[in-house]
């Protein structure tokens, strides 16, 4: 990581922008479906360059409490006036966490400003977001998220579709009723070598500790998230009931919680995501603490564009990645993406960005196309 302090820059202005992209199928988890994402998106303009920020918030309050037009309120009316209200507009990518702290939570959306002016300070600086996180891999191998299904046919061949995309590692969204059936179907069609997850987002409760325990046959990677994001005990409870490794990811909300969680034996491994957390800085501190208890982690993904999987990857490919994330290629997600350089699966990796900032240049022409609406903030 680059530890010297790099000048902060002034802001001149910061554009709010929603766009509407459908997703090329549906995703559907144990919360809900989604078929097309409303995204928030931040510009910063400063000295002469801008960067961009990706807010990670669905479009209704159901992975979290946040909702992209909740964001994009409290991102206008109180994490904008405060940024820009604090030294004249003169900001630090390294202190916009603190400046921002009085605000209660909104993690979501203080990391999609706080990522916009590090892509500008960084571009400003010519320093890569890889080279200034510290990361050690210039391309990380490649996982695939996969929704539930109406069928478990349709489920073995959209997994089989993946596998010879060449992913390397496949996560099924589970859900009581979706659970033993599918994953003993996939690991019958695909084999017992095929690196296999499970994400339930919270669908499960206190009583499935023996019911999760049936998954321990089929020598899962991790279990992720079985319960609700505030029962901490209960998952040290489900821990102790089954055999495969507990992950969280909703209930790590900073690296104070994943040091909580991970000294009260809710989980042995942890799922980073940088929205989820407040922000890439935060990101790295959940990956630090991680790794000082000897705690593997992995970059999740929450259905980004190209602006948001540039800067993942980034993170992704620090030395305690050391499981394969949901770093999946932009075509997973989008017929097209809004950036010059979508991700591309090479042999089941993706490479990791090297020019400054974000590493990636928004297709303005594109992007304009996909807009519904831009609003000013000023201070
Ligand atoms: O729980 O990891 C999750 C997408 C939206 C919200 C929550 C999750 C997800 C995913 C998608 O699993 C992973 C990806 O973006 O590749
Ligand atoms: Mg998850």
């Amino acid at each position: 990581m680059v530890r010297e302090s790099i000048p902060p820059i002034r802001i001149d202005r910061i554009e709010l922008r929603r766009i509407s992209l459908p997703l090329v199928t549906p995703f559907r988890t144990s919360f809900g479906t989604e078929t097309a994402r409303d995204i928030l998106l931040v510009r910063v303009e400063a000295d002469g360059v801008e960067g961009w920020g990706e807010c990670v918030a669905g479009n209704e309050p159901l992975y979290s409490s946040e909702y992209v037009e909740a964001c994009q309120h409290v991102t206008a009316h109180h994490l904008i006036p405060r940024l820009l209200g604090h030294d004249h507009g003169l900001v630090d990518a390294d202190r916009v966490a603190e400046v921002l702290e009085p605000i209660k939570d909104h993690r979501m959306s203080k990391g999609a400003l706080e990522a916009a002016v590090l892509d500008a300070q960084l571009r400003q600086h010519g320093l890569s977001m890889a080279d200034r996180f510290g990361a050690v891999q210039n391309r990380v191998p490649s996982g695939v998220s996969v929704g539930i299904m109406d069928s478990i046919d349709q489920l073995v061949s959209a997994v089989g579709r993946y596998l010879d995309d060449g992913y390397v590692r496949i996560k099924l969204k589970i859900e009581p009723g979706w659970d033993l059936e599918p994953v003993a179907e996939i690991r019958r069609t695909f084999g017992d070598s095929v690196p296999l997850q499970v994400d339930a987002n919270t669908a499960y409760t206190r009583h499935d500790g023996p019911h999760l325990a049936r998954l321990d046959e089929f020598s899962l990677l991790l279990i992720e998230q079985p319960l609700p994001e505030d029962d901490v005990t209960g998952h040290a409870l489900i821990a102790r009931q089954v055999e495969t490794p507990v992950c969280l990811d909703e209930s790590i909300t900073s690296a104070a919680a994943a040091v909580d969680a991970i000294e009260r034996g809710a989980c042995s491994i942890v799922n980073i995501k940088a929205g989820r957390v407040g922000g890439y800085l935060e990101a790295i501190r959940v990956h630090d603490v991680c790794a000082e208890r000897g705690v593997p982690v992995w970059c999740g993904g929450m259905l980004e564009t190209g602006i948001g999987r540039a800067m993942n990857l980034a993170l992704a490919a620090l030395p305690n990645f050391t499981l394969t994330g949901d770093v999946s290629a932009s075509e997973r997600f989008w017929a097209r993406d809004i950036v010059d350089e979508p991700v591309r699966l090479q042999d089941g990796h993706v490479h990791v960005p090297t020019r400054p900032g974000s590493g990636v240049e928004v297709d303005r022409k594109f992007l304009d196309s996909v807009t519904t609406s831009t609003v000013e903030v000023g201070r």
